[in-house]
């Protein structure tokens, strides 16, 4: 009762409380700057000063209540006699992007509160405006510039920006984040997932400099219902003393052009003539340059223009059936344990999904950074990508169903404009309602679905669904979800979790849906060098019979239209502890943490070579 009355009275007084610690433009929500690449922008990346907070006393004060003089004030003593109990100069230095675990040895399986901070200098012209974007930060971050609080951000896979054109100066800022990765029941994910739980400053963190009015977000697709048009708009953001200022769309090499007026939201809608563009395909995939150009503000993207929808059980790129020669990929660097954060990263990851035969790749299980989805879109990998709403998350508390909605957007927004991601997915493995007809999990999930629809009509839309035996050979796919769905995904461990690999030649699916169905997993582990029969689980050659068997049985399946198998490489798990096999990495790779590949690796490579001949 008192603690509601105090809510009461902090909520009442919440907004005025705001006003008078920020300045202007601090009290935004967070939201992101799209394609802070394409802009005039400067890398705050590097080492960053850093101090490890396990009992948060940098933000909470011995009571618990935040504390007006935490780390985020980066106070100095101003005497001899004067106590403060931290000092940023003095502290350790971690990398920007990173996960903090893998920098030091100490911090392997940290959970908690690290506070990063960050000198610099910027010298804002007048009538600019400046934004700090982050790449992403796991999982939750609040950010102060020069003592005042930017914002907060939940979420450890999407981007974020803040308007800091008022507090910015020309010397000596100080960027102060507190990143906190301590895993919640309410959170998305929840607390419990098999992946490594990164933590830190894991992308890049960017100053972006505007115009008064600029171009914030963009959409530019192949219209599915006309494939001749490009459609999409434009989003200027504006001071507000800026008139109305037209946008022009461009692609140089074409000489497509288009100049629109916005509208007094500052949205305007594009629709280019494209029936000369080339289509991107895995085997070719054209990118086009394309400049957006609002007064002052030019940005500059490569996009792809492709077609992509179902037929029945058909998956159809650029109208005609291609089958999706896939991997599963976790964010994590190819020849290391740690989070994969560079454009060389991702062109080893999918140079092997390529030398695989794969046209296609599932980024599992949270978005990866947006080095990965440009990547794909050059060197031609169709993508899957999808939000951590995986296993069990709290399907009645709303707060988290708007956290996952957020996630969701800020992944479309992110990366509606890659020709690579076909496919959005809203969930993995989430368990079905105890009701036949559906409860809260069908709820929830169709509200995402409804959302990424709505925010994106040039993807399909899926979900890694699990599956139910009808009798001891029959597996049915008929998760209630799966009526919303374009695309079913479906995960099995058939001679892994589920019976032995010979089990795999009696099985027979059936689907109660005419839709195209991906198998989204299946696999087993293997510690790469360890020798032994087909019939000695932990072998190479055991996940060489698995991957055999699993290949003959999915070939018998009609209505399968892809595969992304569980999993590339070798990746850092908690839930793994078994000493000298996995060491706490789920070894279901094709490849070890360290690249070498394993036997199955060539079993998939042959059967894709194959698949490739016949089916496109
Ligand atoms: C699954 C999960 C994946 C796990 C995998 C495993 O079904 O979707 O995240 O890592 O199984 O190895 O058990």
């Amino acid at each position: 009762m008192i603690l509601s009355s105090l809510l009461h009275v902090v909520f009442l007084f919440a907004p005025a409380l705001l006003k008078q610690t920020t300045v202007g433009d601090s009290s935004a929500p967070a939201y992101q700057i799209m394609n802070a690449f394409g802009r005039a922008a400067t890398s705050l990346n590097g080492e960053w000063q850093t101090i490890v907070d396990p009992f948060d006393v940098g933000y909470f004060n011995y009571r618990m209540q935040p504390d007006p003089n935490g780390f985020f004030r980066n106070q100095k003593p101003g005497s001899s006699t004067e106590r403060v109990e931290y000092d940023f100069d003095r502290s350790p230095l971690l990398r920007v992007p990173g996960d903090w675990n893998s920098q030091r040895a100490d911090l392997l399986l940290y959970e908690g509160t690290i506070w990063y901070r960050r000198r610099f200098d910027y010298a804002l012209p007048p009538n600019r405006r400046l934004f700090v974007q982050f790449g992403g930060a796991n999982y939750e971050a609040r950010v102060w510039l020069n003592g005042v609080e930017l914002g907060v951000h939940e979420g450890g896979f999407t981007p974020f920006a803040f308007e800091i054109t008022r507090l910015v100066r020309a010397s000596g800022n100080d960027l102060i984040v507190k990143v906190d990765n301590r895993r919640r029941a309410d959170a998305v994910p929840t607390q419990n997932f098999d992946w490594w739980n990164y933590g830190g400053l894991t992308r890049d963190v960017t100053l972006v400099e505007e115009p008064r009015a600029f171009v914030r977000e963009y959409a530019l697709q192949l219209d599915p219902h006309d494939e001749r048009r490009a459609r999409g708009w434009v989003h200027l953001d504006r001071s507000a003393d800026t008139t109305r200022i037209p946008v022009t769309v461009r692609i140089p090499g074409t000489g497509q052009s288009q100049t629109v007026t916005p509208d007094a939201s500052g949205r305007a809608k594009l629709s280019l003539d494209a029936s000369r563009l080339s289509r991107w395909t895995p085997e070719r995939p054209r990118l086009y340059d394309v400049e957006i150009i609002a007064g002052d503000d030019t940005i500059r993207d490569r996009i792809g223009f492709r077609t992509i929808a179902v037929r029945g059980s058909r998956i159809l790129l650029n109208g005609r059936p291609i089958f999706l020669r896939g991997i599963s990929i976790h964010e994590e660097a190819p020849y290391a344990a740690r989070r994969a954060v560079s454009a060389d990263d991702a062109r080893v990851l999918l140079g092997w999904v390529k030398e695989l035969g794969g046209n296609f790749a599932r980024l599992a299980h949270y978005p990866h950074n947006e080095a990965m989805l440009r990547a794909a879109d050059e060197m031609g990998v169709l993508i899957w990508a999808e939000i951590p709403v995986y296993w069990t998350i709290q399907w009645n508390n709303p707060a988290t169903f708007a956290n996952a909605r957020r996630q969701l957007a800020e992944m479309i927004e992110r990366d509606r404009n890659r020709a690579s991601v076909v496919l959005w997915s809203v969930a993995n493995e989430t368990p079905r309602d105890s009701a036949p007809g559906g409860g809260p999990r069908l709820r929830f999930l169709r509200g995402l679905v409804d959302d990424a629809r709505r925010l994106d009509s040039t993807r399909l839309i899926t979900a890694a669904l699990e599956h139910r035996y009808i009798d001891s050979t029959t597996i049915m796919i008929d998760d209630p979800l799966g009526v919303y769905l374009d695309v079913l995904g479906n995960n099995e461990y058939i001679g892994w979790y589920d019976g032995p690999i010979d089990k795999t030649d009696r099985i027979v699916w059936r689907s109660a849906f005419d839709k195209p169905l991906v198998m989204s997993e299946f696999g087993g582990d293997a510690r790469q060098g360890l020798h032994g029969g087909a019939n000695k689980i932990w072998t190479e050659e055991y996940q060489e019979a698995l991957y055999q068997h699993q290949v003959a049985m999915l070939r018998r399946i009609p209505f399968l239209s892809g595969m992304s198998p569980w999993i590339l490489k070798d990746f850092r798990s908690p839930r793994r502890p078994l000493p000298g096999i996995q060491d706490y990495f789920n070894r279901k790779g094709l490849v070890s943490e360290r690249g070498e590949r394993k036997k199955a690796f060539d079993v998939l490579r042959r059967f894709y070579a194959e698949v490739a001949r016949a089916k496109n």
